[in-house]
Protein backbone atom coordinates (compact mmCIF):
# COMPACT_ATOMS: atom_id res chain seq x y z
CA UNK A 1 0.00 0.00 0.00
CA UNK A 2 1.17 3.30 -1.09
CA UNK A 3 1.48 5.96 2.04
CA UNK A 4 0.45 9.96 1.12
CA UNK A 5 2.58 12.71 2.87
CA UNK A 6 1.37 15.98 3.04
CA UNK A 7 4.18 18.55 2.78
CA UNK A 8 3.32 21.84 3.99
CA UNK A 9 5.50 24.88 1.89
CA UNK A 10 5.46 27.91 3.89
CA UNK A 11 5.63 31.53 2.31
CA UNK A 12 9.43 31.46 2.63
CA UNK A 13 10.07 28.07 1.21
CA UNK A 14 9.66 29.05 -2.30
CA UNK A 15 12.66 26.88 -3.20
CA UNK A 16 12.35 23.40 -6.19
CA UNK A 17 14.91 21.56 -3.64
CA UNK A 18 13.63 21.98 -0.71
CA UNK A 19 14.58 19.66 2.31
CA UNK A 20 11.19 18.52 2.96
CA UNK A 21 10.43 17.77 -0.93
CA UNK A 22 13.35 15.84 -1.31
CA UNK A 23 12.90 12.10 -1.23
CA UNK A 24 9.50 12.19 -1.70
CA UNK A 25 7.27 10.62 -4.36
CA UNK A 26 5.56 13.63 -6.75
CA UNK A 27 3.19 10.91 -7.35
CA UNK A 28 1.72 10.23 -3.86
CA UNK A 29 2.68 13.34 -1.77
CA UNK A 30 0.63 16.45 -1.71
CA UNK A 31 1.83 19.72 -1.36
CA UNK A 32 0.00 22.14 0.85
CA UNK A 33 0.15 26.28 0.74
CA UNK A 34 -1.93 28.50 2.33
CA UNK A 35 -2.26 32.21 2.31
CA UNK A 36 -3.59 32.80 5.66
CA UNK A 37 -4.31 36.00 7.49
CA UNK A 38 -2.66 35.48 10.64
CA UNK A 39 0.65 35.34 9.00
CA UNK A 40 -0.33 38.57 7.52
CA UNK A 41 -1.49 40.13 10.56
CA UNK A 42 0.92 39.34 13.44
CA UNK A 43 2.09 42.03 12.55
CA UNK A 44 1.05 44.40 10.61
CA UNK A 45 3.13 43.86 7.30
CA UNK A 46 3.51 46.12 4.49
CA UNK A 47 1.19 45.52 1.66
CA UNK A 48 3.63 45.19 -1.04
CA UNK A 49 5.46 42.28 1.54
CA UNK A 50 1.96 40.90 1.05
CA UNK A 51 1.42 41.21 -2.59
CA UNK A 52 5.36 39.74 -3.36
CA UNK A 53 4.82 36.84 -0.92
CA UNK A 54 1.69 35.51 -1.85
CA UNK A 55 1.73 36.43 -6.01
CA UNK A 56 5.56 34.92 -5.45
CA UNK A 57 3.61 31.40 -3.55
CA UNK A 58 1.21 31.61 -6.34
CA UNK A 59 3.79 31.17 -9.14
CA UNK A 60 6.16 28.61 -6.97
CA UNK A 61 2.77 26.68 -7.16
CA UNK A 62 2.43 26.50 -10.76
CA UNK A 63 6.22 25.60 -11.16
CA UNK A 64 6.03 22.66 -8.36
CA UNK A 65 3.03 21.26 -10.60
CA UNK A 66 5.33 21.60 -13.49
CA UNK A 67 7.92 19.85 -11.95
CA UNK A 68 5.03 16.86 -11.19
CA UNK A 69 3.97 17.57 -7.34
CA UNK A 70 0.40 17.96 -6.92
CA UNK A 71 -0.22 21.24 -5.15
CA UNK A 72 -3.28 22.13 -3.06
CA UNK A 73 -3.36 25.64 -3.15
CA UNK A 74 -5.70 27.82 -0.48
CA UNK A 75 -6.24 31.66 -0.97
CA UNK A 76 -6.64 34.29 0.97
CA UNK A 77 -10.59 34.53 0.00
CA UNK A 78 -11.31 31.10 0.13
CA UNK A 79 -14.39 31.11 2.03
CA UNK A 80 -13.08 27.78 4.02
CA UNK A 81 -9.88 29.23 4.90
CA UNK A 82 -9.48 28.72 8.93
CA UNK A 83 -7.16 32.10 8.86
CA UNK A 84 -3.68 30.08 10.18
CA UNK A 85 -1.61 27.54 9.41
CA UNK A 86 -2.77 25.07 11.95
CA UNK A 87 -5.92 25.80 11.04
CA UNK A 88 -5.02 25.03 7.39
CA UNK A 89 -3.07 21.71 8.31
CA UNK A 90 -5.83 20.39 10.09
CA UNK A 91 -8.07 20.93 7.28
CA UNK A 92 -5.87 19.77 4.61
CA UNK A 93 -5.49 16.83 7.06
CA UNK A 94 -8.91 15.87 6.71
CA UNK A 95 -9.34 16.28 2.61
CA UNK A 96 -6.37 14.05 1.91
CA UNK A 97 -5.63 11.77 5.33
CA UNK A 98 -2.07 11.57 4.69
CA UNK A 99 0.11 8.94 7.01
CA UNK A 100 2.25 11.71 8.03
CA UNK A 101 3.47 15.65 7.70
CA UNK A 102 6.73 16.62 6.21
CA UNK A 103 7.94 20.06 6.61
CA UNK A 104 10.83 22.14 6.00
CA UNK A 105 11.53 24.24 9.75
CA UNK A 106 10.23 27.44 9.65
CA UNK A 107 12.56 30.69 9.82
CA UNK A 108 10.40 32.10 12.93
CA UNK A 109 10.51 30.33 16.90
CA UNK A 110 6.99 31.24 16.87
CA UNK A 111 5.66 28.68 13.72
CA UNK A 112 8.26 26.00 15.26
CA UNK A 113 6.25 26.16 18.33
CA UNK A 114 3.17 25.69 16.57
CA UNK A 115 4.83 23.25 14.28
CA UNK A 116 5.32 21.03 17.08
CA UNK A 117 2.21 20.58 18.85
CA UNK A 118 0.65 19.26 14.93
CA UNK A 119 1.42 15.59 15.67
CA UNK A 120 -0.12 15.68 19.39
CA UNK A 121 -3.24 18.03 17.82
CA UNK A 122 -3.92 15.72 14.48
CA UNK A 123 -2.78 12.60 15.38
CA UNK A 124 -0.56 12.31 12.27
CA UNK A 125 3.21 12.00 12.46
CA UNK A 126 5.04 15.51 11.86
CA UNK A 127 8.49 15.00 10.22
CA UNK A 128 10.36 18.66 11.02
CA UNK A 129 13.16 18.50 8.04
CA UNK A 130 16.34 21.12 8.82
CA UNK A 131 16.36 23.74 6.19
CA UNK A 132 19.41 23.49 4.30
CA UNK A 133 19.05 26.11 2.10
CA UNK A 134 21.50 27.63 5.03
CA UNK A 135 25.02 27.03 5.01
CA UNK A 136 25.69 26.31 8.34
CA UNK A 137 23.34 24.25 10.39
CA UNK A 138 22.21 24.84 14.46
CA UNK A 139 24.47 22.36 15.79
CA UNK A 140 27.38 23.69 14.03
CA UNK A 141 26.64 27.19 14.87
CA UNK A 142 26.17 26.17 18.57
CA UNK A 143 29.58 24.26 18.75
CA UNK A 144 30.99 27.04 16.86
CA UNK A 145 29.90 29.54 19.69
CA UNK A 146 30.66 27.26 22.67
CA UNK A 147 33.16 28.24 25.12
CA UNK A 148 33.59 31.70 23.45
CA UNK A 149 33.01 34.53 25.32
CA UNK A 150 32.32 36.83 22.45
CA UNK A 151 30.20 35.82 19.56
CA UNK A 152 32.78 37.52 16.71
CA UNK A 153 31.48 37.75 13.11
CA UNK A 154 34.42 37.87 11.73
CA UNK A 155 35.91 34.78 12.93
CA UNK A 156 32.88 32.76 12.22
CA UNK A 157 33.06 34.62 8.57
CA UNK A 158 36.51 33.45 8.55
CA UNK A 159 35.22 30.12 9.23
CA UNK A 160 32.56 30.26 6.18
CA UNK A 161 35.09 30.97 3.86
CA UNK A 162 36.91 27.99 4.34
CA UNK A 163 34.39 25.67 4.46
CA UNK A 164 32.96 27.33 1.22
CA UNK A 165 36.19 27.84 -0.37
CA UNK A 166 35.10 31.26 -1.54
CA UNK A 167 37.38 33.48 -2.21
CA UNK A 168 40.28 31.20 -0.71
CA UNK A 169 43.61 30.46 -2.45
CA UNK A 170 44.38 27.63 -0.50
CA UNK A 171 44.43 27.83 3.46
CA UNK A 172 44.54 31.87 2.18
CA UNK A 173 42.30 34.52 1.73
CA UNK A 174 42.31 35.97 -1.88
CA UNK A 175 44.12 39.03 -1.97
CA UNK A 176 46.05 38.47 1.20
CA UNK A 177 43.17 39.92 3.67
CA UNK A 178 40.05 38.45 5.01
CA UNK A 179 37.53 41.66 5.55
CA UNK A 180 38.07 44.61 3.17
CA UNK A 181 35.86 46.86 4.91
CA UNK A 182 38.35 49.66 5.32
CA UNK A 183 38.10 50.37 1.84
CA UNK A 184 34.27 50.71 1.78
CA UNK A 185 33.42 53.84 3.73
CA UNK A 186 33.21 56.04 0.76
CA UNK A 187 30.18 59.02 0.35
CA UNK A 188 28.33 59.09 -2.67
CA UNK A 189 27.78 62.30 -4.59
CA UNK A 190 25.03 63.15 -6.83
CA UNK A 191 26.89 63.32 -10.04
CA UNK A 192 27.59 59.13 -9.91
CA UNK A 193 26.66 56.90 -12.33
CA UNK A 194 23.35 55.27 -10.30
CA UNK A 195 22.22 51.46 -11.46
CA UNK A 196 19.06 50.61 -10.75
CA UNK A 197 17.68 47.03 -9.59
CA UNK A 198 16.04 45.08 -12.44
CA UNK A 199 12.28 45.64 -12.61
CA UNK A 200 9.94 42.81 -13.49
CA UNK A 201 6.61 44.00 -15.06
CA UNK A 202 3.51 42.30 -13.33
CA UNK A 203 1.50 39.43 -14.86
CA UNK A 204 -1.97 38.28 -14.52
CA UNK A 205 -1.31 36.77 -11.44
CA UNK A 206 0.67 39.59 -10.10
CA UNK A 207 -2.36 41.96 -11.05
CA UNK A 208 -4.81 39.48 -8.97
CA UNK A 209 -2.73 39.44 -6.05
CA UNK A 210 -2.26 43.05 -6.18
CA UNK A 211 -5.74 43.82 -6.37
CA UNK A 212 -6.86 40.69 -3.51
CA UNK A 213 -4.42 42.63 -1.38
CA UNK A 214 -5.71 45.89 -2.13
CA UNK A 215 -9.31 44.68 -1.25
CA UNK A 216 -8.11 42.96 1.43
CA UNK A 217 -6.02 45.16 3.58
CA UNK A 218 -7.05 48.93 2.68
CA UNK A 219 -5.37 50.76 5.35
CA UNK A 220 -2.53 48.90 6.14
CA UNK A 221 0.80 50.75 5.94
CA UNK A 222 2.47 50.84 2.65
CA UNK A 223 2.44 51.38 -1.15
CA UNK A 224 1.58 48.83 -3.73
CA UNK A 225 2.60 50.08 -6.76
CA UNK A 226 4.59 50.68 -8.58
CA UNK A 227 5.36 46.77 -7.92
CA UNK A 228 8.41 45.65 -9.88
CA UNK A 229 9.48 42.90 -7.36
CA UNK A 230 10.28 39.66 -9.17
CA UNK A 231 8.34 36.84 -8.18
CA UNK A 232 9.73 33.66 -10.17
CA UNK A 233 13.13 31.80 -9.83
CA UNK A 234 14.03 33.13 -13.24
CA UNK A 235 12.83 36.60 -12.67
CA UNK A 236 14.61 36.73 -9.47
CA UNK A 237 17.86 34.80 -11.03
CA UNK A 238 17.75 37.71 -13.89
CA UNK A 239 17.76 40.38 -11.23
CA UNK A 240 20.53 38.71 -9.65
CA UNK A 241 22.70 39.07 -12.74
CA UNK A 242 21.56 42.92 -13.65
CA UNK A 243 22.94 43.65 -9.99
CA UNK A 244 26.60 41.59 -10.72
CA UNK A 245 26.34 43.14 -14.04
CA UNK A 246 25.53 46.68 -13.22
CA UNK A 247 26.00 47.59 -9.68
CA UNK A 248 28.59 44.89 -8.07
CA UNK A 249 31.67 46.58 -8.88
CA UNK A 250 30.71 49.70 -6.95
CA UNK A 251 29.20 47.68 -4.12
CA UNK A 252 31.93 47.54 -1.96
CA UNK A 253 32.70 51.55 -2.37
CA UNK A 254 29.43 52.67 -1.90
CA UNK A 255 28.04 50.53 1.02
CA UNK A 256 27.91 52.59 3.17
CA UNK A 257 26.44 56.05 1.45
CA UNK A 258 23.39 57.64 1.48
CA UNK A 259 21.64 60.43 -0.87
CA UNK A 260 18.29 61.77 -1.34
CA UNK A 261 16.02 60.16 -3.21
CA UNK A 262 18.30 57.23 -4.27
CA UNK A 263 16.57 54.46 -3.11
CA UNK A 264 18.97 51.83 -3.83
CA UNK A 265 22.49 53.41 -4.54
CA UNK A 266 24.93 49.89 -5.11
CA UNK A 267 22.62 47.35 -2.99
CA UNK A 268 21.70 44.45 -4.72
CA UNK A 269 17.82 44.58 -3.34
CA UNK A 270 17.97 40.70 -3.21
CA UNK A 271 17.58 39.80 0.53
CA UNK A 272 13.66 39.47 -0.38
CA UNK A 273 14.27 36.93 -3.09
CA UNK A 274 17.21 35.08 -1.07
CA UNK A 275 15.27 34.99 2.06
CA UNK A 276 11.85 33.82 0.23
CA UNK A 277 13.63 30.92 -1.51
CA UNK A 278 13.83 32.79 -4.96
CA UNK A 279 17.80 32.66 -5.07
CA UNK A 280 20.09 30.07 -3.23
CA UNK A 281 22.55 31.64 -0.93
CA UNK A 282 25.66 29.95 -1.92
CA UNK A 283 24.98 30.25 -5.62
CA UNK A 284 24.73 33.61 -5.46
CA UNK A 285 27.97 33.94 -4.24
CA UNK A 286 29.94 31.80 -6.62
CA UNK A 287 28.20 33.87 -9.27
CA UNK A 288 29.27 37.03 -7.41
CA UNK A 289 33.15 35.37 -7.28
CA UNK A 290 32.98 34.42 -10.80
CA UNK A 291 32.39 38.64 -10.86
CA UNK A 292 36.10 39.11 -9.68
CA UNK A 293 37.45 36.17 -11.17
CA UNK A 294 36.53 37.66 -14.61
CA UNK A 295 37.61 40.85 -13.79
CA UNK A 296 34.17 42.35 -13.64
CA UNK A 297 34.67 43.50 -10.10
CA UNK A 298 36.87 44.66 -7.71
CA UNK A 299 37.84 42.33 -4.76
CA UNK A 300 36.72 45.12 -2.09
CA UNK A 301 33.19 44.71 -3.74
CA UNK A 302 32.96 41.24 -4.28
CA UNK A 303 34.64 40.38 -0.56
CA UNK A 304 32.22 42.59 0.87
CA UNK A 305 28.96 41.05 -0.86
CA UNK A 306 30.10 37.42 0.01
CA UNK A 307 30.76 38.82 3.62
CA UNK A 308 27.12 40.20 3.84
CA UNK A 309 26.11 37.00 2.87
CA UNK A 310 27.77 33.67 4.39
CA UNK A 311 29.14 36.11 6.99
CA UNK A 312 26.49 38.04 8.31
CA UNK A 313 23.46 36.27 7.35
CA UNK A 314 24.36 33.31 8.33
CA UNK A 315 25.82 34.37 11.90
CA UNK A 316 22.35 36.51 12.84
CA UNK A 317 20.43 33.14 12.00
CA UNK A 318 22.84 31.51 14.04
CA UNK A 319 22.59 33.61 16.82
CA UNK A 320 18.99 33.83 16.73
CA UNK A 321 17.55 30.33 16.73
CA UNK A 322 21.11 29.83 19.62
CA UNK A 323 19.45 32.72 21.74
CA UNK A 324 15.71 32.59 21.11
CA UNK A 325 12.91 32.87 23.35
CA UNK A 326 14.58 34.92 25.29
CA UNK A 327 16.39 37.05 23.14
CA UNK A 328 13.13 38.69 21.74
CA UNK A 329 12.38 39.78 25.45
CA UNK A 330 16.32 41.32 25.79
CA UNK A 331 16.20 45.25 26.73
CA UNK A 332 19.20 45.61 27.95
CA UNK A 333 19.08 49.44 28.20
CA UNK A 334 15.69 49.96 29.44
CA UNK A 335 14.34 51.82 26.52
CA UNK A 336 10.19 52.69 27.16
CA UNK A 337 9.96 55.50 25.01
CA UNK A 338 6.88 54.30 22.28
CA UNK A 339 7.77 53.93 18.69
CA UNK A 340 7.46 57.92 17.16
CA UNK A 341 4.04 58.10 14.82
CA UNK A 342 6.68 58.97 11.87
CA UNK A 343 8.06 56.28 11.28
CA UNK A 344 4.48 55.21 9.79
CA UNK A 345 3.65 58.86 8.58
CA UNK A 346 6.91 59.90 7.76
CA UNK A 347 5.87 63.22 8.87
CA UNK A 348 8.78 64.66 10.59
CA UNK A 349 11.15 67.37 9.69
CA UNK A 350 14.55 65.37 9.94
CA UNK A 351 15.03 65.09 6.27
CA UNK A 352 17.19 61.79 6.64
CA UNK A 353 14.18 60.17 8.73
CA UNK A 354 11.35 61.26 6.08
CA UNK A 355 13.63 60.59 3.19
CA UNK A 356 13.81 56.77 4.78
CA UNK A 357 10.55 56.27 5.87
CA UNK A 358 8.58 57.55 2.52
CA UNK A 359 10.93 55.31 0.63
CA UNK A 360 10.10 52.83 2.87
CA UNK A 361 6.60 53.06 2.71
CA UNK A 362 6.92 53.32 -1.76
CA UNK A 363 9.62 50.72 -1.70
CA UNK A 364 8.82 48.67 1.16
CA UNK A 365 12.94 48.49 1.03
CA UNK A 366 15.60 50.55 2.79
CA UNK A 367 19.54 50.11 2.65
CA UNK A 368 21.23 48.85 5.55
CA UNK A 369 23.06 52.09 6.64
CA UNK A 370 19.50 53.60 6.37
CA UNK A 371 18.12 51.03 8.64
CA UNK A 372 21.07 51.34 10.91
CA UNK A 373 22.28 54.70 10.94
CA UNK A 374 19.08 56.68 10.51
CA UNK A 375 15.96 55.12 11.70
CA UNK A 376 17.30 52.86 13.98
CA UNK A 377 20.40 54.99 15.19
CA UNK A 378 17.20 57.63 16.39
CA UNK A 379 15.23 54.59 17.75
CA UNK A 380 18.39 53.93 19.95
CA UNK A 381 19.14 57.56 20.46
CA UNK A 382 15.67 58.77 21.84
CA UNK A 383 15.22 55.03 23.95
CA UNK A 384 12.61 53.33 22.00
CA UNK A 385 11.73 50.31 23.52
CA UNK A 386 13.13 47.69 21.28
CA UNK A 387 10.08 45.24 20.98
CA UNK A 388 8.55 48.09 19.19
CA UNK A 389 10.98 48.63 17.07
CA UNK A 390 11.33 45.48 15.94
CA UNK A 391 8.15 44.82 14.94
CA UNK A 392 8.38 48.04 13.08
CA UNK A 393 11.45 46.42 10.85
CA UNK A 394 9.76 42.96 10.92
CA UNK A 395 6.51 44.68 9.37
CA UNK A 396 7.50 46.89 7.07
CA UNK A 397 10.50 45.42 4.85
CA UNK A 398 9.58 42.91 2.30
CA UNK A 399 13.24 41.08 3.33
CA UNK A 400 12.32 40.78 6.98
CA UNK A 401 11.65 37.16 8.60
CA UNK A 402 12.33 37.10 12.55
CA UNK A 403 15.48 35.23 11.70
CA UNK A 404 17.23 38.24 10.46
CA UNK A 405 15.43 40.61 11.43
CA UNK A 406 15.72 40.50 15.63
CA UNK A 407 19.26 40.27 16.08
CA UNK A 408 20.02 43.07 13.41
CA UNK A 409 17.53 45.28 15.31
CA UNK A 410 17.50 44.34 19.02
CA UNK A 411 21.15 43.54 18.62
CA UNK A 412 23.49 45.38 16.11
CA UNK A 413 21.46 48.35 16.02
CA UNK A 414 19.47 48.47 19.49
CA UNK A 415 22.32 47.36 21.69
CA UNK A 416 19.56 45.45 23.68
CA UNK A 417 21.43 41.91 23.67
CA UNK A 418 24.01 43.94 26.13
CA UNK A 419 26.70 43.95 23.23
CA UNK A 420 26.32 39.94 21.98
CA UNK A 421 26.49 41.03 18.57
CA UNK A 422 28.54 44.61 18.63
CA UNK A 423 31.12 45.22 20.81
CA UNK A 424 29.53 48.70 21.20
CA UNK A 425 26.01 50.54 20.00
CA UNK A 426 26.30 52.17 16.62
CA UNK A 427 24.80 55.60 17.68
CA UNK A 428 25.72 58.58 15.91
CA UNK A 429 25.18 62.14 16.09
CA UNK A 430 24.24 64.35 12.84
CA UNK A 431 27.62 64.43 11.86
CA UNK A 432 28.02 60.90 10.66
CA UNK A 433 24.85 61.04 8.63
CA UNK A 434 25.93 64.69 7.24
CA UNK A 435 29.54 62.75 6.41
CA UNK A 436 28.04 59.57 4.21
CA UNK A 437 24.76 62.19 2.41
CA UNK A 438 23.74 65.05 0.83
CA UNK A 439 20.23 65.09 3.06
CA UNK A 440 21.49 67.42 5.58
CA UNK A 441 21.96 70.46 3.02
CA UNK A 442 17.86 69.70 2.64
CA UNK A 443 17.08 69.55 5.95
CA UNK A 444 15.06 72.23 7.92
CA UNK A 445 17.33 71.02 11.16
CA UNK A 446 21.14 72.27 10.86
CA UNK A 447 23.54 69.97 11.21
CA UNK A 448 26.27 72.22 12.47
CA UNK A 449 24.40 73.17 14.86
CA UNK A 450 25.11 71.73 18.26
CA UNK A 451 22.47 73.08 20.83
CA UNK A 452 20.68 75.85 19.58
CA UNK A 453 17.10 76.08 18.66
CA UNK A 454 17.55 74.59 15.19
CA UNK A 455 20.10 72.27 16.19
CA UNK A 456 20.07 68.34 14.21
CA UNK A 457 18.26 66.01 16.72
CA UNK A 458 20.44 63.62 16.81
CA UNK A 459 23.19 66.24 18.04
CA UNK A 460 22.12 66.72 21.65
CA UNK A 461 20.50 63.04 21.70
CA UNK A 462 24.06 61.72 21.20
CA UNK A 463 24.82 63.30 24.22
CA UNK A 464 21.88 62.24 26.05
CA UNK A 465 22.00 58.43 25.17
CA UNK A 466 25.25 58.13 26.27
CA UNK A 467 25.31 59.85 29.49
CA UNK A 468 21.45 58.21 30.38
CA UNK A 469 22.98 54.84 30.09
CA UNK A 470 26.76 55.54 31.31
CA UNK A 471 25.82 53.03 34.39
CA UNK A 472 26.07 50.49 31.36
CA UNK A 473 27.94 51.81 28.73
CA UNK A 474 30.47 53.39 31.15
CA UNK A 475 32.65 50.87 31.58
CA UNK A 476 32.68 49.70 27.72
CA UNK A 477 36.49 50.70 26.47
CA UNK A 478 35.13 51.17 23.36
CA UNK A 479 33.06 54.16 24.57
CA UNK A 480 35.93 55.47 26.57
CA UNK A 481 36.48 58.65 24.41
CA UNK A 482 33.48 59.83 24.09
CA UNK A 483 32.91 59.96 28.00
CA UNK A 484 36.18 61.58 28.18
CA UNK A 485 35.54 64.16 25.80
CA UNK A 486 31.74 64.99 27.38
CA UNK A 487 33.93 65.27 31.01
CA UNK A 488 36.04 67.89 29.34
CA UNK A 489 33.44 69.62 27.58
CA UNK A 490 32.84 73.08 29.86
CA UNK A 491 29.80 72.61 32.39
CA UNK A 492 27.93 75.40 30.21
CA UNK A 493 28.59 73.56 27.31
CA UNK A 494 26.92 70.63 29.39
CA UNK A 495 24.43 72.61 29.98
CA UNK A 496 23.66 73.41 26.60
CA UNK A 497 23.20 69.90 25.90
CA UNK A 498 21.09 69.11 28.34
CA UNK A 499 18.63 71.73 27.65
CA UNK A 500 18.63 70.93 23.88
CA UNK A 501 18.05 67.34 24.72
CA UNK A 502 15.49 68.11 26.50
CA UNK A 503 13.88 70.10 24.15
CA UNK A 504 14.29 67.64 21.44
CA UNK A 505 12.63 65.10 22.94
CA UNK A 506 9.85 67.38 24.43
CA UNK A 507 9.12 68.08 20.78
CA UNK A 508 9.25 64.44 19.77
CA UNK A 509 6.75 63.67 22.36
CA UNK A 510 4.29 66.35 21.40
CA UNK A 511 4.38 65.24 17.68
CA UNK A 512 6.44 68.48 16.57
CA UNK A 513 9.92 67.00 15.79
P1 LIG B 1 22.83 44.42 0.06
O1 LIG B 1 23.32 45.64 0.71
O2 LIG B 1 22.93 44.34 -1.41
O3 LIG B 1 23.62 43.20 0.73
C1 LIG B 1 23.73 41.93 0.08
C2 LIG B 1 23.07 40.85 0.87
O4 LIG B 1 23.77 40.59 2.06
C3 LIG B 1 21.64 41.13 1.29
O5 LIG B 1 20.74 40.84 0.25
C4 LIG B 1 21.47 40.23 2.50
O6 LIG B 1 21.05 38.95 2.13
C5 LIG B 1 22.86 40.16 3.08
N1 LIG B 1 23.03 41.02 4.24
C6 LIG B 1 23.60 42.24 4.27
N2 LIG B 1 23.68 42.71 5.54
C7 LIG B 1 23.12 41.78 6.31
C8 LIG B 1 22.88 41.68 7.70
N3 LIG B 1 23.27 42.63 8.55
N4 LIG B 1 22.25 40.59 8.16
C9 LIG B 1 21.85 39.60 7.33
N5 LIG B 1 22.06 39.64 6.00
C10 LIG B 1 22.69 40.70 5.50
N6 LIG B 1 18.18 41.92 6.38
C11 LIG B 1 17.23 41.07 5.97
O7 LIG B 1 17.46 40.27 5.06
N7 LIG B 1 16.01 41.06 6.56
C12 LIG B 1 15.69 41.90 7.57
O8 LIG B 1 14.60 41.86 8.08
C13 LIG B 1 16.67 42.83 8.00
N8 LIG B 1 16.41 43.71 9.00
C14 LIG B 1 17.36 44.61 9.38
C15 LIG B 1 17.07 45.49 10.43
C16 LIG B 1 18.02 46.40 10.84
C17 LIG B 1 17.73 47.34 11.98
C18 LIG B 1 19.29 46.43 10.22
C19 LIG B 1 20.32 47.39 10.66
C20 LIG B 1 19.58 45.56 9.19
C21 LIG B 1 18.64 44.63 8.75
N9 LIG B 1 18.90 43.71 7.72
C22 LIG B 1 17.93 42.81 7.35
C23 LIG B 1 20.23 43.64 7.10
C24 LIG B 1 20.40 44.50 5.82
O9 LIG B 1 20.06 45.82 6.10
C25 LIG B 1 19.56 43.96 4.67
O10 LIG B 1 19.89 42.62 4.43
C26 LIG B 1 19.81 44.72 3.38
O11 LIG B 1 19.56 46.08 3.56
C27 LIG B 1 18.93 44.17 2.28
O12 LIG B 1 19.10 44.90 1.11
P2 LIG B 1 19.93 44.36 -0.12
O13 LIG B 1 19.40 43.05 -0.56
O14 LIG B 1 19.98 45.45 -1.12
O15 LIG B 1 21.34 44.13 0.55
C1 LIG C 1 5.22 36.84 5.85
C2 LIG C 1 4.15 35.93 5.36
C3 LIG C 1 2.90 36.43 5.02
C4 LIG C 1 2.60 37.89 5.06
N1 LIG C 1 1.91 35.63 4.63
C5 LIG C 1 2.12 34.30 4.51
C6 LIG C 1 1.09 33.40 4.14
O1 LIG C 1 -0.05 33.79 3.94
N2 LIG C 1 1.41 32.11 3.99
C7 LIG C 1 2.64 31.63 4.22
O2 LIG C 1 2.86 30.43 4.03
N3 LIG C 1 3.61 32.44 4.64
C8 LIG C 1 3.40 33.75 4.78
N4 LIG C 1 4.39 34.58 5.22
C9 LIG C 1 5.68 33.99 5.57
C10 LIG C 1 5.59 33.32 6.95
O3 LIG C 1 5.29 34.31 7.92
C11 LIG C 1 6.90 32.61 7.24
O4 LIG C 1 6.92 31.43 6.53
C12 LIG C 1 7.03 32.29 8.69
O5 LIG C 1 7.17 33.47 9.40
C13 LIG C 1 8.22 31.39 8.98
O6 LIG C 1 9.41 32.01 8.61
FE1 LIG D 1 19.18 64.22 9.69
FE2 LIG D 1 20.20 66.06 11.35
FE3 LIG D 1 21.03 65.95 8.85
FE4 LIG D 1 18.57 66.78 9.38
S1 LIG D 1 20.47 67.78 9.97
S2 LIG D 1 19.16 65.36 7.78
S3 LIG D 1 18.04 65.50 11.12
S4 LIG D 1 21.29 64.35 10.39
Amino acid sequence: MTSTVLIPVLGDQLTLDLASLRDADPATARVLMMEVVEETEYVAHHRKKIAFLFSAMRHHASALESAGWTVDYVTLDDPDNSGSFTGEIKRAVARHSPDSIRVTEPGEWRVLQAMKGWEKQLGVPVEICPDDRFLCSHDAFAKWAEGRKQLRMEYFYRDMRRKTGLLMDGDDPVGGQWNFDADNRMPATGDLFMPSPRQSTPDETTRAVLDLVDRNFPDRFGDLEPFWFAVTQKDAKAARTHFIKTALPGFGDYQDAMLAGERFLYHSVLALYLNAGLLDPLETCRAVEAAYHDGHAPLNAVEGFIRQIIGWREYVRGIYWLKMPDYAQENFLSADRDLPEFYWTADTKMACVRDAVEQTREQAYAHHIQRLMVTGNFALLSGVEPRQIHEWYLAVYADAYEWVELPNTLGMSQFADGGLLGSKPYAASGNYINKMSDYCSGCHYDVKDKTGENACPFNPLYWDFLLRNKEVLGKNARLAQPYRTWERMKPDTQAAYRTAARRTLDRLDRGTL
